[in-house]
């Protein structure tokens, strides 16, 4: 039989997607796997976004709610967001056509801090979860799911869930199977204890999810790959970034700051990240350790070229070649690897705890260093705050990168005022662009300007920020942080009305 040491009762509910799909009712909230493009269900979603498709060409209303663990994939979220199968999504997305669906006002989304998604979904807050359409490698004799590339949400989905229907993918590797940590001691308050993990490479928890077969109507058989995005390599903007950011954690541990194998790191999506990575394979750190979200390229080369000793995640965000690679060489990796639901992999205390390095990308900072990592000019969604939230507040320390100007220059990336805050000045200690790295640790609001200023503006913007600057100081109806409020949001006014910042 093609589902791996299958359970009789299980197996007995094999089915088609389409016929899978069928008992999904309309209006319902439906908890689907899928983390940063791995992990995700492919065939129940698409034979759902047909149905749709086909129960609106026949006039008849049709949408669900999406719950999953982060971003999927074409044959989920683009296929539902096509169909105009969604009623309410979260948390981070990061397809186009949902996107767009979402900025023209068409579809209701909400960014949530990775880590509190679950423990939410629990208390109730977010409303009930009707099914749960969950990837999975395979399903043990006595009834364990064997987990997949992703663990997300998974758990709380299969726990919470009146529902389930269990996509079993044979395309990911057996050797998946004992690589994660399940842990089933969360609860909630009052009756929260301490999480027993204090280095990231302890094992608190179980390989396989626990299910109540009564629940599982359906298991379906798949066979596709996950479709991660391909990372374009490093350009020399990416380069800068990471060289600047190998010279601060080199200077940190020269200082004291921070021992020679570092401190867990965490590291965003994204090509600059993926540079740091790169870059982290020639510096002379060793035994370095990663407490993140996603395992990206960079991390599996940094361990085969034995300067990542181990990293824990709660997903692959993998490049379709080196997810194949893993595949190839899954006996080599399995046991340098531990993927967490995302309650854990993200929790703050765990975070705090560690002392996690945080790094991750953003859209636009001010100069007083308030970060906007999702809304283009304050309306428009990238993508969501993901993880960042969970990192930055609690991390060691916490970095954030970008090039220093966006759209062939029409956008600075430093401006007077953040058009949209996910973060703080007080979670926000270093920002990093190619210009240079500002070290924002212990300054004050008009010195973390100067410097913000100085050394990450673009020297296109440079003399209209400190010009801005200026003028605030002396104009501002304070002086801590001073401000024009009539200006300070104007260099986004004039990018909506003239397609670029400059003056
Ligand atoms: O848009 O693709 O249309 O050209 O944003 O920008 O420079 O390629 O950078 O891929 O690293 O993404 C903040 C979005 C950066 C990401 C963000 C446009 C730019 C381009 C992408 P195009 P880049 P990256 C762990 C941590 C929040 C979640 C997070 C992100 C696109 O890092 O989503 O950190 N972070 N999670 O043109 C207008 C600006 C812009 C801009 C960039 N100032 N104005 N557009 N762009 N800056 C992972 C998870 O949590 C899952």
């Amino acid at each position: 039989h093609t589902i791996r040491k299958a359970h009789a009762g299980l197996a007995a509910k094999v089915m088609s997607a389409e016929e899978a799909a069928e008992l999904i009712d309309n209006g319902a909230t439906i908890g689907m796997s899928g983390f940063t493009g791995s992990g995700y269900p492919k065939a129940v979603p698409m034979a759902l976004a047909a149905r749709i498709e086909a129960e609106h060409a026949a006039g008849r209303p049709f949408k669900v709610k999406i719950w999953s663990g982060a971003s999927t994939g074409p044959e989920l979220d683009g296929a539902l967001a096509k169909a105009d199968g969604i009623e309410f999504r979260l948390p981070y997305n990061s397809d186009p056509i949902a996107r767009e669906r979402i900025n023209a006002g068409q579809m209701k989304y909400f960014d949530m801090h990775l880590s509190q998604v679950a423990p939410m979904a629990w208390m109730g807050f977010m409303g009930k979860l009707d099914t749960a359409v969950i990837e999975i490698s395979g399903i043990t004799e006595d009834g364990k799911l064997i987990p997949s590339s992703s663990v997300g949400n998974n758990k709380t989905w299969l726990d919470c869930a009146d529902k389930i229907i269990l996509e079993v993918n044979r395309w990911q590797s057996p050797l998946l199977e004992g690589m994660h940590d399940i842990y089933y001691g969360t609860a909630l308050p009052p009756n929260r204890v301490p999480i027993p993990l204090v280095k990231p490479d302890d094992r608190i928890g179980q390989t396989y999810f626990e299910v109540d077969p009564e629940k599982v109507v359906a298991v379906v058989e798949t066979d596709a790959p996950d479709r991660n995005a391909p990372f374009s390599p490093p350009d020399a903007v990416a380069e800068a970034i990471a060289g600047h950011i190998l010279d601060f954690l080199g200077n940190e541990v020269k200082q004291g700051r921070l021992p020679r194998g570092l401190l867990p790191l965490q590291s965003g999506v994204g090509n600059v990240p993926n540079a740091v990575m790169a870059g982290l394979i020639e510096a002379p750190f060793d035994q370095m350790t990663a407490f993140t979200e996603v395992i990206q390229d960079g991390m599996l080369d940094m361990i085969e070229a034995g300067k990542l000793r181990m990293a824990s995640a709660t997903a692959f965000s993998l490049s379709p070649e080196k997810a194949q690679y893993f595949n190839d060489n899954a006996a080599y990796f399995r046991d340098k690897l531990i993927l967490r639901p995302q309650e854990i992999s993200n929790h703050p205390e765990l975070v705090r705890r560690l002392g996690c390095i945080a790094m991750n990308g953003l859209i636009e900072a001010d100069i007083y260093g308030n970060v906007n990592s999702t809304h283009v000019m304050g309306s428009k969604i990238q993508n969501g705050i993901g993880g960042s939230g969970d990192f930055a507040r609690n991390g060691y320390v916490s970095i954030f990168m970008t090039p220093s100007v966006a759209k062939g220059g029409k956008i600075s990336a430093i401006v007077p005022m953040a058009a949209h805050v996910d973060h703080i000045a007080q979670d926000v200690q270093v920002i990093v662009t190619e210009q240079g790295l500002a070290d924002l640790r212990g300054l004050s609001p008009k010195q973390r300007a100067e410097t913000i200023i100085e050394t990450c503006a673009h020297p296109a913007y440079r003399p209209m920020l400190r010009d801005y600057f200026e003028r605030a100081k002396k104009g501002s109806f304070a002086n801590h942080a001073p401000n024009l409020l009539g200006e300070a949001l104007s260099w986004h006014q004039r990018f909506v009305e003239t397609g670029t910042m400059e003056a």
